[in-house]
């Protein structure tokens, strides 16, 4: 008996893939077919599949031709499959000429002609892409810009900043920069708010009311009932507000959390998260209303004392210092959080320096997440019994900013509000935010 096997994503399934597996089946008496997982798609740089491996794999099991179907998770897993699975023939598009030629070793390598006029890439971008309009504060909003390079399905329709008339250059790719936040609107089909905190609530409001979603830079309001009022507003009009904290979009963050209601280290008895950055930014003489450190840093903190410890705390002290009391312009904020049988700590600020770590302490071991952990790619399990420990690692590209920007294009998409930040943990960020500008549980030192 002759066995051959193939991989690909088959996102999509299109006429390309049903020929070449066709083909590759007609080599031999038995197909295997590897389908990509999804994360070792985005571990080759492949983030734009859109259909989940369950939906992929059924997809191919349907063509009725695959005898067997497999998931390929790694880079390396084919030798360790055509060695376990006795296989005859490896089978492959021409797209891929001479970089399998390593497996001949193995088996017998043939690359197929590649179907020309169709590809998965095609039908993705067959949907009209969504025209983004980006707001930004005072500094122009460079790293989105070019994050937003890799996401298929969204194009850069505009830029608005308050003195559109001293931008000397337009970054790349930009049609035109206005001061005028409503011409942007006029121009853009969706809109990524990442002006200043003050300013959000506003923005948002303009943009839901012409039924426009939203993609807002963390904290979408800094008053609760502005918060309730917009998500109010966004679901009644079938649109979405996505909170944009990076973090929440990165896959070793994600991972980590389901680790961790899987009871990897048992109870959860504390998180304590750091995030600081000691910039040179004039926050003394910043302008009210501008980013602060809470809100620039404080709300990453917060986020996995949230999602992991859920948002019922039964109090917190917030203990700030500050830069510029009357702009609330804070050098170093620590707040604390306690829950029934928890506790929580997060450290932030712009005029303090530490080791920006999470530590999630629990009843059987905790979890380290080393600096700066709010865009990591790595952290470690680790138990009393060392040789218990364990390390993972995942792709991280471009620190977060794209993964969110393509969960916003998949939530517009599929009319399907993304799940990476819950409503009820962006609330709970807004009223800790509120509380801090009205006084309420704060410690001034
Ligand atoms: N294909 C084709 N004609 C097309 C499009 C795709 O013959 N018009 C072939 C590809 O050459 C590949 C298979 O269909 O052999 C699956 O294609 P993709 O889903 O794009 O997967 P790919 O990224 O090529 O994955 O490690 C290698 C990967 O697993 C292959």
């Amino acid at each position: 008996m002759i066995k051959v096997i193939t991989y690909g994503s088959f996102d999509m399934l299109h006429e390309g893939h049903v020929r070449l597996l066709k083909r590759a089946k007609a080599l031999g008496d038995h197909l295997t077919v590897g389908v990509t997982t999804d994360d070792f798609d985005r571990a080759r740089g492949k983030i734009n599949v859109r259909q989940s491996l369950m939906e992929r794999i059924e997809a191919v099991r349907n063509l009725d031709l695959a005898d067997e179907i497999i998931a390929e998770e790694y880079e390396g897993q084919k030798i360790d499959d055509i060695q376990r699975l006795d296989i005859d023939i490896f089978v492959i598009g021409s797209d891929w000429t001479g970089r399998f030629d390593y497996l001949r070793e193995y088996c017998q390598v043939v690359y197929l002609p590649r179907t020309e006029g169709i590809s998965s890439t095609d039908l993705r971008s067959n949907d009209a892409p969504i025209s983004l309009g980006v707001t930004s504060g005072t500094a122009l909003p460079v790293k989105a810009l070019e994050q937003s390079r890799y996401v298929n399905g969204l194009s850069i329709s505009g830029l608005c900043v308050p003195d559109a008339g001293a931008v000397k250059e337009k970054p790349e790719g930009v049609p035109f920069i206005t001061d005028d936040y409503r011409e942007l609107l006029d121009r853009s089909d969706a809109v990524y708010i990442s002006s200043d905190p003050s300013r959000h609530y506003e923005e948002i409001k303009l943009a839901l009311e012409r039924g426009m979603n939203v993609l807002c830079r963390t904290p979408i309001a800094i008053r609760t009932r502005d918060f309730d009022e917009l998500e109010e507003l966004a679901s009644s009009k079938g649109l979405v507000i996505v909170d944009a904290i990076k973090t929440a979009y990165c896959q070793a963050y994600t991972r980590l959390l389901l680790l961790l209601k899987s009871g990897i280290i048992g109870e959860v008895l504390s998180v304590d998260s750091t995030c600081t950055s000691l910039r040179d930014q004039d926050i003394e003489d910043a302008d009210p209303g501008t980013w602060n450190s809470l809100c620039l840093w404080g709300i990453f903190a917060m986020l996995p004392v949230f999602q992991i410890l859920g948002t019922d705390y039964v109090s917190k002290r917030i203990i700030t210092r500050f830069v510029n009391r009357k702009t609330f312009h804070d050098g170093f904020t620590k707040i604390d959080f306690l829950y029934p049988g928890a506790v929580a700590s997060v450290k932030s600020g712009q005029n303090v320096k530490s080791e920006g770590e999470l530590v999630i302490s629990g009843t059987r071991g905790y979890v380290y997440v080393p600096a700066p952990w709010w865009k990591t790619d790595y952290f470690e399990v680790r138990y009393e019994d060392q040789t218990k420990n364990r390390r993972f690692f995942y792709q991280l590209e471009g620190d977060g900013i794209r993964y969110e920007m393509l969960a916003f294009v998949n939530s517009v998409r599929s009319k399907r509000h993304t799940k990476a930040v819950d409503e009820s943990v962006s609330r709970a960020i807004v009223k800790v935010l509120e509380d801090f500008y009205a006084g309420v549980d704060l410690t001034e030192i």
